[in-house]
C-alpha cells in the first residue's frame, strides 16, 4: 500500500480532502482517531495510506503547532476575528472568549470590524486597539479596508471565524475574487446569519499566505472552557499582562480585590471595561470547571450570545 504525505484542504461530512504532491486524496479518517476522542483538522500534514484510485485513509496525524475545537482548524499562525456593528451585531463576549483561547494556545488574533458602510465601526476598533491587537476597519462591500487586511494575511496561515453572517467569506471574496465563496443575506427578521458555510476549507492567496473559511459561531454554540484557561485566565488577557505583579495580594482574581492593578487600569482608562466585563464573565463561568472535567475530552460548557 503507498503512503503519502500532505496536508487536510478541506473537511466535510466525515471525509477529508488531502493535498499530497499536487493531488487531492479523498480520505476516511482511521478508526483509531474515533477511539481515542480525537479526530483530523484542516491544516493538519498527515500520512496517508492509498487505497488507489486518488481514495485513501488518515493514518497519522503530525504533530500540532497550535489547534482549535471551534473553528476545527490546526497549524494556524493566527485567527482572524471578523465581526460587525451591523445586523448581526457581535458580543464583544464573543471575540474576548475566542481571543483568550488563542492566547492560551500561543496563536495570533487580528480582529477585524467588517460593514462599516452600514455601521461605522470606530468605537469597537478602538477597544481592541487598546487592548494591542492588530486591527482593521472593513467594507466587503465597498473593499474598504481590503489591501490592509491582506497585507495581514500576507505569509501566514489564518483561519476566519466569527458570527454567521459577519462577512467572513464576503471578505474572502474581497480579498481574492477567484474564490466565489457562497454567502446569503443575514435574516433581518431573526437578526442572525443564516449559517451559509458549513465545512472548513483551506484556500491558497496568489499575494502568498493561506486562509481557512469557517461556519460561523450560532448562538447556542458549545465552547470549551478547560482547566487550562482556568488557571491562566488573566494572562490570556493580554493588555492585563503589565499590571499582574503590581496587585496587593498574591492570588488576587482582579475581580473586586483591593490594591488590585487591573482595576486600577481600568479606572484609568488603560484597560477597556468591556474587556474587563468579559474577562469578569468568562472567570464566572469557569468557576464551575473542576479538574474532574477536565479529564474528558467532551468537557464542553455551552454558551449563548445575547
Ligand atoms: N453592506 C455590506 N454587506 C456585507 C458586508 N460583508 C458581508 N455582507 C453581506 O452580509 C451577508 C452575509 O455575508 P457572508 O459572507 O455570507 O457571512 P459569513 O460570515 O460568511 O456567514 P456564515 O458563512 O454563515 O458564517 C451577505 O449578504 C453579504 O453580502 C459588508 O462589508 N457590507
Ligand atoms: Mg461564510
Ligand atoms: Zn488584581
Amino acid at each position: 500500500m503507498k503512503v503519502s504525505k500532505g496536508r487536510i484542504r478541506k473537511a466535510l461530512s466525515g471525509f477529508y480532502y488531502v493535498d499530497a504532491e499536487g493531488r487531492t486524496i479523498t480520505c476516511r479518517a482511521r478508526g483509531k482517531f474515533r477511539q481515542e476522542g480525537r479526530s483530523p483538522l484542516v491544516g493538519d500534514w498527515v500520512e496517508v495510506q492509498e487505497t488507489g484510485d486518488e481514495q485513501g485513509m488518515v493514518w497519522e496525524i503530525m504533530p500540532r503547532r497550535t489547534a482549535f475545537d471551534r473553528p476545527a482548524v490546526a497549524n494556524i499562525d493566527q485567527l482572524v476575528v471578523v465581526a460587525s456593528r451591523a445586523t448581526p451585531a457581535t458580543d464583544p463576549f464573543l471575540i474576548d472568549r475566542v481571543s483568550a483561547i488563542a492566547a492560551l494556545k500561543g496563536c495570533g488574533v487580528v480582529v477585524c470590524v467588517n460593514k462599516c458602510d452600514l455601521a461605522p465601526g470606530g468605537e469597537l476598533a478602538e477597544i481592541y486597539r487598546t487592548a494591542g491587537f492588530p486591527v482593521v476597519l472593513t467594507s466587503a462591500e465597498t473593499g474598504e479596508g481590503v489591501g490592509e487586511l491582506k497585507a495581514l494575511l500576507r505569509g501566514k496561515l489564518s483561519a476566519f471565524t466569527g458570527n454567521s453572517g459577519v462577512g467572513k467569506s464576503s471578505l474572502l471574496n474581497a480579498v481574492q475574487p477567484g474564490f466565489s465563496l457562497r454567502v446569503a443575506a443575514v435574516s433581518e427578521r431573526l437578526g442572525r446569519g443564516k449559517h451559509t458555510t458549513r465545512h472548513v476549507e483551506l484556500f491558497s492567496l496568489d499575494c502568498g499566505g493561506e486562509v481557512i473559511d469557517t461556519p460561523g459561531f450560532s448562538s447556542f454554540d458549545a465552547q470549551e472552557l478547560d482547566l487550562d484557561l482556568k488557571e491562566h485566565l488573566p494572562e490570556t488577557f493580554i493588555e492585563f499582562r503589565p499590571y499582574l505583579a503590581d496587585c496587593r495580594f498574591i492570588g488576587c482574581s482582579h475581580t473586586k480585590e483591593k490594591g488590585c492593578a487591573v482595576l486600577r487600569a481600568v479606572k484609568e482608562g488603560d484597560v477597556p471595561p468591556s474587556r474587563h466585563q468579559s474577562y469578569l464573565r468568562l472567570y464566572g463561568e469557569l468557576k464551575d470547571v473542576k479538574s474532574w472535567e477536565n479529564q474528558s475530552p467532551k468537557s464542553k460548557r455551552v454558551w449563548t450570545e445575547k
